[in-house]
């Protein structure tokens, strides 16, 4: 029941979510945006790319070479290529340059955003992700609001995306969205950027207004008129000067924005409709056997999501990412709602029997999925059913 409670003080403050109502804890909060993603995605693949200038492109099929740069890896970006940039266009500045031109594949980066979410959201106390490559999350709980803490804990996070995935991502860490997310900005490629409360100030005072999110050109020609260019510029601007100009609420905004004190809480999206957990095997194998002991902690930190929110769920797939990272999956489903976890391993058991039939590879990584969840209610488990009454 743990995370049920601290998640409703969360939601009653969302300015301090302080574990067990100890009140007023520094707000923890992190963005993390994955680097040159698509483009890092088709390197991973094929690691001869490296070195070369890639760009993953969208073809709009009129004329051979005509659509846009989807991305564009570093190398390519030292060239100036970049997003939006017409195909023709970018090749140009690439020729004689060895480019490398691959058509983009959407659900390839999906398949593989959504195991990082799944990874991510097993990591952190809320996750909201807010793009294919990118998410905020708070992390005020799990390090008590200790900023040495978050920064141990956002350096595993990369560590565990590159075991996983081969993938850098940069990380900001700060006290609130607009300065995580500052800060992940600032760390491209692969850094991670800590701003603790006591060095928001300085880290902000230099940044052009223009950087600050929701500071579009016409916010920053304005600001322009009024002498005021900087952050820390506009931090120091009374409050009736920028509500005259902007409005109450948007002056009001940029504000809160300038000083790091916005307060929008961290979003965890609705309520899960599955939990599952993935881990990279200790090594490549076909051998059903060895997968499921490695997943055996898994499946008990699954159980353990079941019966702390009080659930039940009819569904087990197995997810198996094979050697060529390709992902296969398995499910069954139960005719009624089950609790237990004797069934979820018996399910998983026979399930990834299967799937090393089908498979054709080696698992590389393996995963357990329960879906189809309902309350539990007044529904008995199987267990307290066996249990003899007392
Ligand atoms: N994307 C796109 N068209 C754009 C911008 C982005 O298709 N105009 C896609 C490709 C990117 C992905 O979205 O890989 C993520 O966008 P980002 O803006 O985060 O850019 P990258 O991840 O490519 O690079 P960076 O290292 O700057 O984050
Ligand atoms: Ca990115
Ligand atoms: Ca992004």
């Amino acid at each position: 029941m743990d995370e049920i409670q601290d998640h409703t003080r969360r939601l009653q403050n969302p300015l301090n979510g302080g574990p067990r109502g100890i009140p007023f804890l520094p707000r923890v909060i992190g963005h993390i945006d994955l680097d040159y993603f698509y483009a890092q995605v088709e390197e991973v693949e094929n690691p001869s790319l490296k070195g070369r200038p890639v760009i993953v492109c969208v073809f709009s099929g009129r004329t051979e070479d005509s659509g846009v740069v989807s991305t564009a890896n570093y190398k390519a970006r030292g060239f100036g290529v970049h997003s939006g940039m017409p195909i023709i266009q970018a090749k140009k500045r690439l020729e004689g340059h060895d480019p490398k031109v691959i058509r983009m594949d959407h659900e390839k980066y999906e398949a593989i955003s959504n195991r990082i979410m799944e990874e991510l959201g097993q990591m952190v106390d809320v996750l909201e992700p807010t793009g294919i490559d990118e998410a905020f999350f708070d992390i005020t709980n799990s390090t008590g609001g200790d900023y040495s803490r978050a920064s141990r804990l956002a350096e595993s996070i990369k560590a565990a995306i590159t075991k996983s995935e081969n993938l850098t991502c940069s990380i900001g860490i700060g006290r609130s969205k607009i300065v995580a997310k500052l800060g992940s900005d600032m760390a491209k490629p692969g850094g991670l950027t800590i701003i603790s409360p006591e060095t928001t100030e300085s880290f902000l005072a230099p940044l052009d207004a223009s950087k600050l999110y929701g500071v579009g050109p016409k916010t920053t020609s304005a600001l322009e008129e009024m002498g005021i260019r900087t952050v820390g510029e506009l931090a120091k601007t009374s409050p009736p000067d920028l509500e005259r100009r902007f409005g109450r609420k948007f002056g009001g905004y940029l504000l809160a924005a300038a000083t790091g004190t916005d307060a929008d809480p961290v979003a965890a999206g609705l309520e899960p409709a599955q939990f599952s957990r993935i881990v990279t095997l200790r090594r490549d194998t076909r051998d059903p056997k060895e997968v499921i002991e490695q997943l055996s902690g898994g499946m008990q930190y699954i159980h353990g999501k079941l019966e702390s929110s009080g659930k039940s769920f009819k569904t087990v797939t197995a997810i198996g990412i094979l050697t060529d990272l390709s992902t296969k999956t398995k499910s069954k489903t139960f005719e009624t709602a089950i609790s237990d976890l004797t069934p979820i391993r018996e399910a998983a058991s026979a399930l990834f029997d299967e799937l090393s039939k089908t498979a054709g590879k080696e698992f590389r990584r393996a995963g357990v999925r329960i879906s189809g969840l309902e309350d539990v209610e007044d529904q008995t488990s199987l267990s307290e059913f066996l249990r003899p009454a007392r």
